[in-house]
């Protein structure tokens, strides 16, 4: 695998949960070459293990909170390079983004947003714990990419109640609905008639890129 090395210290330092640690990773695996999407998801692989020693309380509140901060940190460093690797300045759609109501978990999320914008996508980022009626006011105003994340099982059903309400007011046909979060699979998008899941920030990109240039 290529980069082997620069991943397992990326996975490394945000298991460690120390931020000039995970900043230092970082920056050598983006002057070695390695590409930004795959930093990323080097990371995101170490950050869905700070869940797991969470959840087995190796881990405690704080060190998750140093963890996001270096995914939050990463991105700062990597966004001016993922758009110039993103290339094109025409805008290929519009989206939506926004962690649903009652969640506040928004580090994929906010990834994700970062890479479409590259991809072309205008995005506008709603943030976290966004009301419902705010995902609606959107696709009215003319967004045509609605992007929902969820982190918890408890909050993963308001998709549901989104995409109901699209479909109540004459919306649904006019955008294309995406969703993602930990506990979202292709299962559960299907379910609730979604459009689109997205494991990644990588695959949701090229989704969508794709329905966007074929449309
Ligand atoms: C970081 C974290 C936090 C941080 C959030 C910081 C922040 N600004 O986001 C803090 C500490 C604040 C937090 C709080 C809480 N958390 Co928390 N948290 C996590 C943790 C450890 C990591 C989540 C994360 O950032 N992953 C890394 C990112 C990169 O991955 P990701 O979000 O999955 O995103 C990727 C894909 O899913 C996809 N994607 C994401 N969004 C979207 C959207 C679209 C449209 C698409 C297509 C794709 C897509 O692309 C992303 C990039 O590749 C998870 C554990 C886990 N395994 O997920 C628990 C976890 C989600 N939390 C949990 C819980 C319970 C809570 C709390 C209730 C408190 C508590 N008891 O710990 C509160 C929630 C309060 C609330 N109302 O929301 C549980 C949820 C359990 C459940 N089944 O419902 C988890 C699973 C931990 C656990 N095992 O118990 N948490």
């Amino acid at each position: 695998m290529a980069f082997e090395a620069e991943s397992k210290a990326l996975y490394d330092a945000m298991v460690a949960v120390k931020l000039p640690g995970i900043i230092d990773a970082v920056n050598k695996a983006d002057a070695a070459g390695m590409a930004p999407t795959a930093i990323i998801d080097a990371m995101s692989a170490g950050m869905t293990e700070v869940g797991v020693l969470f959840q087995k309380g190796r881990l405690f509140l704080p060190h998750v909170l140093s963890a996001a901060a270096g995914m939050n940190k990463a991105m700062e460093i990597l966004g001016p390079k993922l758009a110039a690797a993103g290339g094109s300045n025409e805008k290929i759609g519009t989206a939506v983004m926004g962690t649903v109501e009652g969640d506040v978990h928004d580090i994929g999320k906010s990834i994700c947003s970062t890479m479409l914008q590259c991809a072309g996508f205008e995005v506008h980022d709603l943030g976290r714990d966004v009301p419902t009626q705010k995902f609606i006011d959107e696709i009215k105003a003319g967004c045509n990419f609605c992007g929902m994340s969820a982190l918890m099982t408890t909050t993963m059903t308001v998709m549901k109640t989104i995409i109901d309400i699209t479909k109540e007011q004459g919306l649904r046909d006019k955008v294309t609905m995406m969703v993602g979060g930990a506990p979202i699979t292709q299962v559960y998008c299907d379910k609730i008639g979604a459009d689109v899941y997205g494991e990644t920030a990588n695959e949701t990109t090229e989704k969508a890129k794709k329905i966007a240039l074929d449309a």
